[in-house]
């Protein structure tokens, strides 16, 4: 109701900070091209297996230049897992503590989110996904979002014959390749999403499609993770080629993310082999949260940037790049590029970590040293207290929002409501 918006604004108010003026709008009127990296974590970027380079494509582009890469970048899904990247990135609201938002709201609740935003500035958006519309509610949520075109599993011929092995969709080369006639037909500039999936558990992969061996952890669900990242690392470069030979990399932005961990805390001796440490701590696992996130676009001024930071942080991001005013939304991430901005990147469930303190599966480490603080003195404790406060409440202001449906009742300047009836992504016959 209007005192729980009262309350999320006077959230804003406090904390919200301005973008880095310095990016302000470099990619103005670019394609933007975000890559959903599905279950890819940040501590493959650079791995070796096997004598050799474990994602190639991925690395070299992780140390362009022209890209901007994300050392301290976090996913911060819930149980919605990709539904809740997908949630976090282009509305820069959490999921929910339970279950997906896409699904038990993203029907009938309003939305601010990109595909609206840019459409309202002249892009054509549209999303690429092999699985069915269904999955997710994504065809339902889409239409909240204001995506313009939707190509799910009936668009691609060959799904079926490209069938991912659980059935979530198609192997990802054929996947992108096939997306490719689609999104020549684009009008630009548009903003095109393309989820990934091969490189989901069980991280399965037919024979002629094995490129290197798998882990020797003894964890069967762990070791085959090498070789799915490997594919999924296959196809994005075969997709950055065809932009190359369109041309189309030389007028768009390109951002990839890891959705969430690959491959989760219950496997802590195999983790253990792979990070090469006897046994892993909390904060270990904490770090094993990281996802890979980049934007690569000519003549952008890139780097490696430490910030502390997450999935809900992106759309500002974005935004802010492409120049579109974004300051009177109601969003809960801030621009990675600013320079003054809170580094407390809140988990799902209240954990967090920050440049000073983490605190993880009920242990607080000192971040830098990742030294446990079993006894916290009287300054720690209220350190800590002020980072757990600041989580809780922005968690809970998020869940104000979507569990209200609170953005009914607001409507930033200029930002025309999404009428979900327009949208129809069933493939006409023909
Ligand atoms: C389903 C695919 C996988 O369409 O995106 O979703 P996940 O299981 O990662 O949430
Ligand atoms: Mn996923």
């Amino acid at each position: 109701d209007s005192s729980d918006l009262a309350s999320v604004k006077n959230y804003l108010s406090k904390n919200r900070v301005s973008p880095n003026i310095q990016y302000s709008g470099v990619a103005k009127g670019k394609n933007v091209f975000i890559i959903h990296l599905e279950s890819l974590q940040q501590f493959m970027i650079d791995y070796k297996w096997d004598g050799q380079e474990v994602m190639p494509n991925l690395d070299k582009l992780y140390h362009e230049n022209d890209t901007l890469s994300f050392d301290n970048f976090y996913n911060q899904v819930g149980q919605g897992k990709t539904a809740d990247a997908e949630l976090m990135l282009e509305n820069s609201l959490f999921g929910l503590p339970e279950g997906s938002a896409m699904v038990t709201d993203g029907t009938t609740n309003t939305f601010q989110a990109a595909p609206a935003i840019l459409s309202q500035k002249g892009y054509t958006t549209a999303s690429f996904h092999g699985d069915v519309p269904s999955f997710w509610n994504r065809d339902n949520t889409y239409k909240s979002w204001g995506y313009d075109y939707f190509f799910s599993k009936s668009y691609y011929a060959n799904a079926d014959k490209a069938k991912y092995n659980l059935g979530y969709g198609m192997k990802d080369k054929i996947f992108l390749k096939d997306s490719a006639k689609y999104i020549e037909q684009l009008p630009q500039p548009f903003y095109a999403k393309l989820i990934t999936v091969t490189n989901h558990y069980p991280y399965l992969i037919d024979s002629k499609n094995e490129s290197i061996k798998k882990f020797d952890t003894g964890d069967s669900t762990v070791d085959p993770y090498v070789q799915t990242a490997r594919y999924l690392d296959q196809s994005v470069g075969e997709f950055l080629s065809w932009l190359k030979k369109t041309g189309l990399d030389k007028n768009s932005m390109i951002v990839l993310y890891g959705d969430h961990y690959g491959i989760s805390n219950n496997h802590k001796p195999a983790i253990a082999k792979l990070l090469g440490k006897k046994k892993v701590t909390n904060y270990d696992l904490a770090n094993f949260q990281k996802v890979p996130f980049m934007i690569h676009m000519p003549g952008l001024k890139g780097g490696i940037n430490h910030t502390y930071g997450g999935e809900i942080d992106v759309l500002p991001t974005l935004l802010n790049l492409l120049g579109v005013k974004n300051n009177d939304t109601i969003q809960f991430g801030q621009d990675l590029l600013a320079t003054n901005r809170n580094q407390t990147v809140a988990f799902r469930n209240g954990d967090f970590v920050s440049p000073t303190y983490t605190k993880y599966g009920g242990d607080v480490y000192d971040s830098k040293t990742g030294k446990e603080l079993k006894h916290l003195t009287t300054t720690q404790k209220a350190a800590v207290a002020t980072l757990q406060n600041h989580v809780t409440t922005e968690l809970s202001a998020s869940d104000k929002v979507v569990n209200g449906d609170l953005l009914r009742f607001y409507q930033p300047k200029g930002f025309k409501k999404v009428i979900k009836s327009a949208y129809n992504y069933k493939k006409s016959a023909g």
